[in-house]
């Protein structure tokens, strides 16, 4: 047999938001291997062994290939029209009797960067009229977006540090050489970046663990989970003390950041991290020494107790150093293809960053239009939501508190999932649909802000679709105008028709045609990072200064500050991501879930390295091998997520979300370790 000829597609990888250039190099319609592509500007030839994985996951041997519906009795295949008609018009009846509440939707991380599936997600939304919407944010990070909106008046402000200039960067709970960045992407490959501050100055982690990225610092604090906060209020007030002051500070919030921080002095901050004192008075003078310094903070943060404390204290220090907007310090992201750099931004009052929340968790609120994941449980149990609409997420391995998710979804009317593999939470679905992955369909940057330059790609298709998988666009689209909701204007009606998929690409990601053109002609476009950015400037000048003691927050600190009395538990279970797999993600690569314990606490427990133990908590159980591991603090253990046969949402509670954001509280919790023979 003649072999076929190769044909190399440029193409750029969409499974993190580092979005790295690469080569696909294609026999027919198999493609055969994925490499770094040497001329791209982001990435210049780097991968990741999740990116050269591409052709593993487009041609795994259980993809989904066709729509199936669920009757008594198992599975049926059937036409992807039957599936869509079944589903709608299960979704209109369960609407007609119970009210729009009635059906949820997730806004899965497997859609979230199909910028033309994307948006239609949103328009799904409306046209249903639910707001029980749940997305990654309360399940990732919502500390982020509440601390930019609280102190910079909205919420889309995305910052990271100046890798250009900057002397001194600050990790905390983020471990970037493995996860490539929490949400904004690090320029790679990441171990340079930091090598490369490090050489100008200095590099700090704060993780309880020695990580991948701590290898490459210059120091460490090895704190205990949640406690982040203290060491940023110590350090505020320490400079505070010595006069550090900005033009940039709303006036009279200097005097109140001080009065919430007085309590940190550097023998209280060491007890309540569990670090020297010599540790936090060298970080003190590196920070001195560098006068500006970006803080980047990750999951480690934003999923412990004191996230939204930790974020502002973290926002405050870059606020009181001048570091923010300014060379060497902290700049935000304009965006490029959908820019916040040409007008003016909003300003939100607080109030406007919530809402009314899930009527079974009255505790909890709405935030940024959604509602949190910790309530989903309880909102089916409670029969107020009875269809749930999984657009590209892993909902068993992604949500807290399985143990109580999975009985919830079970009684579910209707759980309808889009994916492009088989897993658990499609196992309980009752409506599978299949949808093209990221080499079966032209793409654009989804999120341009999250990319570590002011920059946007665009891709052809790599591949033709396999089976009868469709355009997660034309899915939405074909239920949206099922349901009797309108459709943007030119939106082609077959997925399948010559050049459907490029228009529909022009009709939904919200590029101007010029833009578009540009791109699919060179395929990357950067525009030049200013800094200090002037339209930062203008809104601050609109905002009044940063508002450095937001009320919330101050009150959240003060109510850290008075459990701290009680004592962190004697094992606290600790995030954390890997290498070769993302979220519930790619895990055949062969990532294994590791328990990461120190010896100290495994020889307490009778517990050998590689033996097999179980993680209680009072949720539920978990089973896995220990890794014994004395880079990791004692007191605490690290289990990764995303596995389905050892989910550490077994142990994760839905009833400990924040009170201010309904975000998931997945760093922190108490665990114990018992061997499991
Ligand atoms: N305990 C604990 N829980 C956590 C976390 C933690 O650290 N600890 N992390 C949290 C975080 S940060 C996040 S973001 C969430 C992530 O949780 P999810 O949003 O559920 O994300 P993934 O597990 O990545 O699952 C994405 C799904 O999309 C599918 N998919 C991939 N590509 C495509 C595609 O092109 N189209 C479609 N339709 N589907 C596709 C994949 O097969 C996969 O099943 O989990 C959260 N849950
Ligand atoms: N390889 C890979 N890359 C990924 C992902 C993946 O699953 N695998 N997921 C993607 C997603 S969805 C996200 S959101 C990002 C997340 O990106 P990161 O936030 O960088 O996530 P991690 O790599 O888990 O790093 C979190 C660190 O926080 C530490 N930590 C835990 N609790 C605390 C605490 O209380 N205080 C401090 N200071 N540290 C703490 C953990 O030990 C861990 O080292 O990564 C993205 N990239
Ligand atoms: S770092 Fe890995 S997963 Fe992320 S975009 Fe690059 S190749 Fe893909
Ligand atoms: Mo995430």
């Amino acid at each position: 047999m003649a072999e076929e000829a190769t044909r190399v597609v440029r193409s750029f990888c969409r499974i993190c938001t580092a979005q790295c250039g690469i080569l696909a190099e294609v026999q027919g319609e198999r493609v055969v291997r994925v490499v770094g592509d040497r001329e791209h500007p982001l990435s210049r030839g780097y991968t990741c062994p999740k990116g050269r994985a591409l052709p593993r996951l487009h041609h795994h041997p259980e993809r989904l290939e066709k729509f199936f519906l669920r009757r008594e009795g198992g599975w049926t295949a059937v036409s992807a029209e039957a599936c869509l008609d079944d589903l709608a018009e299960k979704l209109r009846r369960i609407v007609e009797r119970h009210g729009p509440a009635a059906v949820g939707i997730y806004f899965g991380s497997g859609l979230g960067m199909d910028a033309a599936g994307y948006p239609l997600c949103e328009r799904l939304r409306s046209t249903l009229g639910t707001p029980a919407k749940f997305s990654p944010l309360t399940i990732d990070g919502t500390a982020k977006a509440l601390v930019a909106g609280l102190m910079g008046g909205f919420p889309g402000l995305s910052g990271r540090p100046d890798y250009e200039e900057a002397r001194l960067v600050i990790y905390a709970g983020i471990n970037p050489v493995v996860s490539h960045g929490h949400a904004v992407a690090l320029p790679l490959p990441p171990s340079k970046t930091i090598q490369a501050v490090a050489r100008r100055g200095a590099v700090w982690v704060l993780d309880p663990r020695v990580t991948e990225t701590a290898r490459f610092a210059t120091g460490h604090l090895r704190l205990r989970p949640g406690s982040d906060y203290a060491v940023f209020a110590y350090l505020v007030r320490a400079l505070l003390a010595e006069g550090a002051d900005s033009p940039d500070l709303a006036r009279g919030q200097r005097e109140a950041l001080a009065q919430a921080v007085a309590p940190y002095d550097r023998r209280r901050a060491a007890a309540v991290a569990g670090v020297p004192e010599a540790d936090l008075a060298a970080l003190l003078a590196d920070v001195r020494r560098a006068g500006r310094l970006a803080v980047e903070t990750g999951t480690g943060v934003t999923m412990a107790e004191s996230a939204n404390v930790t974020q502002w204290l973290a926002w405050a220090l870059m606020a009181v150093t001048d570091s923010l907007n300014r060379p060497g310090g902290y700049w935000f992201h304009p965006g490029l293809l959908r820019p916040l750099d040409q007008g003016e931004l909003p300003i939100l009052p607080p109030e406007a960053l919530f809402g009314p929340g899930p009527p079974s968790r009255p505790e909890l609120p709405g935030f940024l239009g959604e509602w949190p994941g910790a309530a989903l449980a309880d909102e089916i149990e409670a029969g107020n939501i009875r269809a749930f609409l999984n657009l590209g997420g892993n909902l068993l391995t992604a949500f807290p508190d399985a143990t109580a998710l999975e009985p919830a979804l079970r009684k579910l009317e209707v759980l309808a999932t889009l994916e492009i593999l088989p897993n658990a939470t499609t196992r309980l679905s009752t409506h599978l649909l299949p949808t093209w992955d990221q080499l079966e369909r032209p793409d654009l940057s989804c999120w341009d802000m999250l990319s570590p330059k002011v920059c946007a790609q665009y891709t052809p298709a790599v591949v033709r679709p396999v089976g009868e998988r469709r355009a997660a666009w034309w899915i939405l689209a074909e239920l949206i105008r099922r349901l009797g909701g309108e459709l943007p204007p030119g939106l082609p009606a077959d997925d399948r028709a010559p050049g459907a998929a490029e228009e529909a690409l022009a009709r939904l990601a919200g590029v101007q045609p010029t833009a578009l053109a540009e791109l699919r002609a060179r395929g990357y476009v950067e525009a030049p990072r200013i800094l200090p950015a002037p339209w930062v400037e203008r809104h601050l000048a609109r905002l009044g200064g940063w508002r450095l003691a937001p009320a919330q927050l101050v009150a959240q600190l003060e109510a850290l500050r008075v459990r701290e009395a009680g004592g962190p538990p004697p094992l606290a279970l600790i995030p954390r991501r890997q290498q070769r797999h993302v979220n519930a993600q790619l895990t055949f690569l062969g990532d294994r879930p590791e328990v990461l314990i120190h010896p100290r606490d495994a020889a307490a427990r009778g517990i050998a390295d590689g033996a097999p133990v179980e993680v209680r908590s009072p949720r539920g159980a978990v089973r896995a091998l220990a890794r014994v591991d004395d880079g990791i603090r004692p007191g605490v253990v690290s289990v990764p997520h995303g596995f389905e046969a050892a989910n550490v949402n077994h142990l994760t509670d839905d009833a400990l979300a924040d009170a201010v954001t309904g975000m998931a509280r997945y760093s922190g919790l108490a665990v114990e370790v018992v061997p499991h023979p």
